[in-house]
């Protein structure tokens, strides 16, 4: 049975049997003339109307990303995804079988994240998390709130450029020198949340900049316990995002707490 399918919005979710599950699957690639629009996830019994059948509950996950073990640059990604409660299939790529080139050479630039959305095959972080903004409503609620949130992103991604430098050339040297010069990194940011009647970055609702601050924040805060100390707007929106239940939920998964922040170790 049919729960919810709007082709827009994937996951389609369907009540069904352990034995129907194939049969739908095997619909679906028919409806999508032979398009194979995702994989099946996730299964759980939620509730068995026929005692004498296990009713069983399955997800289609649309979306598949391809990337590093490390929360690196899908961090903001897995949460925006998990705020949306939206399934994804995950392929992890180890360093030797990364080293052996074929995967790079596959890769548009040379390089991870690659996210899929069916016949839709995107490279580029930001990219990626625009692509998902938009399509679950994080991206503002017209087309200026939209400017303005890609103005955010930008002064994100210009900071985080900052911390990966530092990680990955400069930890030893440079580790004491940038902390102590965080709070002017952050200061443009306090200054906007101390303003913001929502708590977010633009408007009233949370953006794809947001999720991609909010991760960038965490990191500081192993990097260096005090980073927000001076700071009570920031600090105040990395404890109020951090409660999301979803949020919540996501930071306390095991698979996503092992998984380190950066692929040197440094952090
Ligand atoms: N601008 C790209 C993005 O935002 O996606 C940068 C991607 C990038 O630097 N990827 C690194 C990579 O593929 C991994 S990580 O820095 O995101 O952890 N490195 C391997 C290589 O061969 O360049």
């Amino acid at each position: 049975m049919l729960l919810h399918n709007h082709l827009d919005h994937w996951p389609a979710t369907y009540l069904t049997t352990e034995s129907g599950k194939d049969n739908i699957s095997r619909n679906i690639l028919r409806m999508s003339s032979g398009r194979l629009l995702g994989l099946w996830s996730s299964s759980r019994i939620v509730c068995n109307t026929q005692p004498s059948l296990p009713t069983l509950f399955y997800t289609m996950a649309p979306y598949t990303l391809t990337y590093f073990p490390v929360k690196g640059r899908c961090g903001a990604l897995k949460m925006i995804l998990a705020d949306n409660e939206q399934q994804f299939k995950e392929n992890l790529v180890s360093i030797d079988d990364w080293m052996k080139g074929d995967k790079k050479g596959s890769c548009l630039f040379g390089q991870l994240p690659k996210f899929e959305d069916g016949d839709l095959v995107l490279f580029q972080s930001n990219a990626i998390l625009r692509h998902v903004g938009r399509k679950h409503g994080a991206y503002g609620k017209n087309d200026c709130e939209a400017s303005l949130i890609d103005m955010m992103n930008d002064a994100v991604e210009d900071f985080r450029l900052k911390y990966i430098k530092m990680i990955y050339q400069e930890y030893e040297t440079g580790k004491e020198a940038y902390c102590k010069d965080l709070p002017n990194h952050l200061k443009p940011f306090e200054s906007i949340l101390s303003k913001s009647k929502s708590g977010f970055l633009v408007g009233d609702q949370i953006s794809f900049a947001d999720y991609n601050l909010f991760d960038l924040l965490l990191n500081h805060k192993v990097l260096y316990s005090a980073s927000l100390d001076s700071l009570p707007a920031l600090k105040g929106y990395v404890d109020k995002i951090a409660a999301r239940p979803k949020i919540k939920a996501l930071l306390e998964c095991e698979n996503f707490k092992k998984l380190p922040i950066n692929g040197n170790g440094k952090q």
